[in-house]
């Protein structure tokens, strides 16, 4: 299979160029593993969370490939207790399979990709590129670098250009609420109640396919706190600063609640975060729920 060529165009750091093509490369063994490695494993990975064959043979792979890289010098996952380390002056984290609960029902599935330029647990603002993978009716990848943000379809070992300036359109058209209701805090419940009247229901149980619908739709994907869990559900250094880079490249804000996901301080690398992506005036609005409930 031929090597993605550089992914990022004017990307003046080649090590996170060959990162990013990395993931394209990996991305058909690992819509391979999905297919066959599909029997739970005897693990539960550091969440407290189940973990598929396929979980532990993506990280597997991603682990082998981009430590391999030369200027990589750790490695992050979900999957794993500790960062794997190594000598080099980029550091990748990374949710080999987000969404893996839907792979029996075959619904979208993928995984996420942050490039650092100091090692985990790291706070959003190191990062230098971020992306993920969407193994869906056909594979795809988004990449932020460089405040701009690049749409790619991964077919026959290579990686085409479909979107070369993604962006959040200004209309917000979607949403999707992680959570549940009844779990919700009044600040949210009566912000979700508003929105609901007037956007429409994209919610499919992997962050990163309802995120691509708020960064296709316009809208707002939300895991917020809970009342039995300020913190929610989503990691915040391998799932919320990615995908809040991406977001905010693409135009668009990420949140906490109360602060950019970027900006959110973090001590261990499974610390989970309230999390809130989407369009600036749908984040901004929502922060002011916030702080009137306070
Ligand atoms: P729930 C997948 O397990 C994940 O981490 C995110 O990708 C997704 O948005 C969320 O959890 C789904 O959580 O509670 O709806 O199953």
């Amino acid at each position: 299979m031929s090597k993605s060529t550089d992914l990022t165009p004017g990307m003046t750091d080649t090590t996170t160029g060959r990162i990013v093509g990395e993931f394209a490369d990996a991305a058909t063994e690992i819509r391979e593993a999905i297919a066959t490695e599909r029997q739970f494993a005897d693990e539960e990975n550091p969440s407290g969370e189940s973990q598929l064959a396929a979980d532990l043979v993506a990280d597997e792979l991603l682990e082998e490939r981009l430590l391999a890289l030369d200027g990589v010098g750790s490695y992050a996952s979900e999957e794993r207790e500790s960062v794997t380390v190594d000598e080099g002056h980029r550091h990748v984290a990374v949710d080999p399979l987000d969404g893996s609960s839907n792979l029996e029902p075959n619904s979208g599935m993928g995984t996420i990709f942050g490039v650092y330029d100091t090692q985990p647990p790291t706070i959003g603002r190191n990062l230098v590129a971020a992306g993920f993978v969407i193994y869906g009716p056909t594979t795809s990848m988004v990449v932020a670098r460089n405040d701009r943000v690049r749409e790619y379809i991964i077919h026959d070992g290579d990686a085409r250009v479909v979107d070369d300036d993604v962006s959040v359109p200004t209309d917000p058209t979607v949403y999707g609420f992680g959570g549940g209701r009844e779990n919700w805090n009044d600040a949210f419940a009566d912000y979700a109640t508003e929105l609901q009247e007037r956007l429409k229901l994209r919610y499919g149980g992997a962050m990163i396919a309802d995120v691509s619908q708020v960064l296709t739709y316009g809208g707002l994907f939300s895991y917020p706190a809970l009342e039995y869990r300020p913190t929610g559900k989503l990691r915040l250094q391998f799932e919320g600063q990615p995908m809040g880079y991406i977001v905010e490249a693409a135009g668009g804000k990420s949140s906490d609640g109360h602060q950019s996901l970027l900006d959110r301080e973090i001590d261990d690398i499974h610390d989970r975060t309230p999390l809130h992506l989407g369009n600036t005036s749908l984040i901004e609005r929502l922060e002011e729920r916030y702080e009137r409930h306070e």
